[in-house]
């Protein structure tokens, strides 16, 4: 009996880089959850881009955040800690908490995705394109 390495729980989780770093958090941001096939970079950003126009205004960016907020806030207390803090990567996790409390507040949540916006339009037109948000690292 030998066993050839079959594939057990293979770590195939490519780093999803590129996109708006909040869509990290938001990890979900794509409800469609196409399996990774390669190339497929999770698209965060048509998560974002409500009116399907090819960029992301600062509205759209923080609505969709904040739905995310009310998504992820599954006991509805406003907060998010916990268990509904665990899809968030430590490092998402430690930038969103400005304060350091170990919870994210909704204002935080949102602040955090205001800077995520600003830090991804660089020429300030309050519009993040697609090549925008690709160029924008993590
Ligand atoms: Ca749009
Ligand atoms: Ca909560
Ligand atoms: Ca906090």
């Amino acid at each position: 009996m030998n066993r050839v390495g079959e594939n057990s729980g293979k770590p195939r989780r490519p780093r999803r880089r590129g996109v708006l770093p909040l869509a990290l958090a938001l990890g979900c941001a794509g409800g469609g959850g196409a399996g990774g096939a390669g190339g497929g970079a999770v698209d965060g950003f048509a998560a974002f881009d409500r009116d399907g126009d090819g960029s992301i205004t600062r509205l759209e960016y923080l609505q969709t955040s904040a739905d995310a907020f009310a998504r992820l806030d599954a006991n509805r207390d406003g907060w998010l800690a916990g268990a509904e803090l665990e899809r968030f990567p430590p490092e998402v996790r430690a930038r969103i908490d400005a304060d350091r409390d170990g919870a994210l507040s909704r204002d935080e949540f949102l602040g955090s995705a205001l800077d995520s916006f600003l830090r991804c339009d660089p020429d300030r037109d309050d519009r993040v394109t697609r090549a925008e948000a690709q160029a924008c690292g993590p």
